[in-house]
Order: C-alpha cells, then sequence, then structure tokens
C-alpha cells in the first residue's frame, strides 16, 4: 500500500534541479504586472524574479519619504546583524534554551510593523527577537533577555520565546504553535469593544495554519468584524517538514476566502510589497473594522532554531533563496532609485553593528535575576 507522502520518511530535497511549480510559462513582464510571485526552483528563474521585485519595488520607493526609506534599511540591517551576533553567542554559551532566528525574514517584520502606528499592538510566535525591537524594544533589552539577564524586557524570566512589552504594545513571544493567534484575536476584540481604534497584527508560521485556533479565530474575527491583520509569515517550513508534506493545499491566503475575509498573498523578500498590503490592511481595519489575512511568503535561511542540523533540504535550495535576499535586493533597489549610495549604506551598517555592540556589552554586564526574584510573577 502506497503511504501519503507526509507519512513517510522525509528524504532530503534531491540535488537536481525541478521545473517551477508555477508551470505557467509566463513572462517577466507578466509576472510583474500582475503583481503575481510563485515559488522558483531554478536559479535563472530566481533571479528572474528578484529583477521582477525591483521593478515593482522601484515604483514605492519613489513615492515612499526618504527618512522612513533609511529607517526601514537600518531596521533591517540591524535585525540581520543582531541575529548574527546571537547564533555567535549562543555558539559560545552565552544563551541558555531555544534560540530561533530570523534571517531571512526581516522584510516581514519591517515591512509590516513599520506601517502601524504607536499604540498598535503586535503578537507572534517564539521567532520574536526582531520584530520585538521593530516595535521598539532595545536591542540591549532584547539580548540580555536572551542571557536570562535581571536587565531583559521581562528580567530575564523569558527567554528567547517571550520577548514582552506592555508599554510597547508588544504582547509576545509564544511557544505553542497557533497559540497567540486565538490571543491575537482576543486583543482585537478589547480593542473593538473598548474603542481605542488599535489594530492588532497577529504573527504565525505557515505550520500553525494546520491548527484548529486559526480557522476557529478567522472565522470568529470576519463574524465579529475584528480589527486584526492576521500574518502568516510562511517561510516553506514547519521544523524539518516541508509546507508540501504537511498541508492538502498549497494556498494559505486562500483559506480566508472560507469565511469570506480579505486577504492577499505577498512576497515577503520585497519590504515594500510587505509595507503596501500591510497598509491596505491596516486602512480595512481601522476605518471599517474588518481583519485580512495575509500570506507572506519568504524563507528562513538558518535552522528552525540554533539545535536544528538542517539535513531535510539542500544547500542549493538555500542558496536560491539567498539569490533574492531582502537586504540585498533593497539596498539594490534604493540605489537604482538613486536615494542612497554605497557610502549610506556603509554608515547605516556601522550604526547596527554599533547597536548590537552595545547590545552585548550591556547583556554581558547585567547581573543574573536576583534570588528574591524566583518567586515573583509565578502564579500556581
Ligand atoms: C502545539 C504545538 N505543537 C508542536 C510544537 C513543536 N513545534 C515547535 S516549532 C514547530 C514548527 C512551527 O512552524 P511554523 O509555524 O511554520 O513556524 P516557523 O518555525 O517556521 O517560524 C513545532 C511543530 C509546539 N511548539 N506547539
Ligand atoms: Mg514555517
Amino acid at each position: 500500500m502506497d503511504l501519503p507522502k507526509s507519512a513517510t520518511r522525509q528524504e532530503p530535497a534531491a540535488k537536481t534541479t525541478k521545473t517551477s511549480s508555477n508551470g505557467t510559462g509566463k513572462t517577466l513582464e507578466k509576472i510583474v504586472s500582475e503583481h503575481e510571485f510563485t515559488d522558483f526552483v531554478e536559479v535563472e528563474q530566481a533571479k528572474a524574479e528578484f529583477n521582477a521585485r525591483r521593478a515593482s519595488q522601484l515604483i514605492s520607493i519613489k513615492k515612499t519619504d526618504k527618512k522612513l526609506l533609511r529607517e526601514m534599511l537600518y531596521q533591517m540591517v540591524l535585525g540581520r546583524r543582531f541575529e548574527e551576533k546571537c547564533a555567535e553567542v549562543y555558539r559560545m554559551g552565552k544563551i541558555g534554551g531555544f534560540c530561533h532566528l530570523y534571517i531571512g525574514q526581516e522584510a516581514i517584520g519591517v515591512g509590516s510593523i513599520m506601517a502601524l502606528s504607536r499604540e498598535d499592538m503586535v503578537i507572534t510566535a517564539y521567532r520574536d527577537h526582531v520584530q520585538a525591537i521593530v516595535k521598539g524594544m532595545t536591542p540591549e533589552s532584547v539580548l540580555a533577555e536572551l542571557y536570562g539577564k535581571a536587565g531583559g524586557c521581562v528580567g530575564g524570566k523569558g527567554g528567547s520565546m517571550h520577548m514582552f512589552s506592555k508599554e510597547l504594545e508588544f504582547y509576545g513571544g509564544h511557544g505553542i504553535v497557533g497559540g497567540q493567534i486565538g490571543v491575537g484575536t482576543g486583543m482585537a476584540y478589547a480593542a473593538k469593544y473598548k474603542n481605542t481604534g488599535q489594530v492588532v497584527l497577529c504573527f504565525f508560521g505557515e505550520a500553525a495554519v494546520n491548527q484548529g485556533i486559526f480557522h476557529e479565530s478567522l472565522n470568529m474575527a470576519q463574524l465579529w468584524k475584528l480589527p486584526c491583520i492576521y500574518i502568516c509569515e510562511n517561510n516553506q517550513y514547519g521544523m524539518g517538514t516541508s509546507q508540501e508534506r504537511a498541508m492538502s493545499a498549497s494556498s494559505i491566503s486562500k483559506k480566508a476566502d472560507a469565511f469570506e475575509m480579505a486577504n492577499e498573498f505577498v512576497d515577503g523578500m520585497d519590504v515594500m510589497a510587505v509595507r503596501e498590503a500591510t497598509l491596505r490592511a491596516i486602512e480595512r481595519a481601522r476605518k471599517g473594522s474588518q481583519p485580512t489575512l495575509l500570506e507572506i511568503r519568504a524563507y528562513r535561511f538558518m535552522g528552525h532554531s540554533m539545535s536544528d542540523p538542517g539535513n531535510y533540504r539542500t544547500r542549493e535550495e538555500i542558496q536560491k533563496y539567498q539569490e533574492r535576499d531582502p537586504i540585498v535586493l533593497f539596498k539594490d533597489s534604493l540605489k537604482e532609485a538613486k536615494v542612497f549610495d554605497n557610502k549610506d549604506f556603509e554608515k547605516v551598517e556601522q550604526e547596527a553593528v554599533e547597536a548590537v555592540e552595545r547590545a552585548v556589552k550591556f547583556a554581558d554586564e547585567s547581573p543574573f535575576p536576583d534570588e528574591s526574584e524566583l518567586f515573583t510573577h509565578v502564579f500556581a
């Protein structure tokens, strides 16, 4: 008897290239004009998509304020350098427990969170360091939290998966896959009930979509018209299992049709596309109290967590996506649009590296929590 593919032991992806799952034979121009981007396997195709993105990215760059563009680039570079440092200090034994990095997905956090107002709310899963920083948390308090130190955002008690700040309207950092979808929906309900005008960005991975909570929450949000923007960060893997092996349907955004909810599929390598889709969803939420599901497709360049040996995908597959590195793509477009040059990029880079160095110094010097803290914030 043939077992379903998902029930068999996973083989690493074949080394040979297979053809595009797109299979539509569309021209580059047509893809650009329709803003339709699918998964690519061939490096040449990846490059073609990269160029297509540049064309549409250029258009939105030209419409955007220069100061904002610089801050977006800075946040992406800061996120990348911060996470690289996390990997380094993790290997030195300075961080205990799990540590999930965001490298490759920066355009999603930056493009969406920077489209919000300060008082809007964010909730996410355990891959949360960069999103916390973009929402306003200092790299110092995030890194000290990773170290389990008293200077961390929750005094060193949460660690990597539990960044949290009520003041910054950043509500975690959750380890139960999909758990935050229900909580985020409740936050949007509270905002509507109290008439605060806030909207909620609720992030989760594509593997969370197979949980019942996703379907229950979307149904409720559409039925009760809640100002919640559901962002599925589709990095194509849930630990070592590809979306292909775990989900019967390939389109996640279309799942919202079952609830008659607005939805969009977005290229998560393009920070401007993420920003624009989020702005449209914010308008829907703020003005019409309507929820939206955004499926934002990216790829994680690192393993699931720092302890992932990564033998379920090939080097070639990773390289293919690195061809479309969201930071490189953004820099190239900024340069082509003559907004910034190499000197500006060096400055941004230097500022980010210095910010990370300050964070390391702070976390190194921060004390461990006092013994008296052992029984505070403990519920039984
Ligand atoms: C309810 C539940 N089931 C299983 C796990 C173990 N687990 C941790 S991360 C993960 C994969 C989640 O993948 P995805 O939602 O795509 O997020 P990503 O890690 O790709 O960001 C699983 C199965 C868990 N934490 N919670
Ligand atoms: Mg995933």
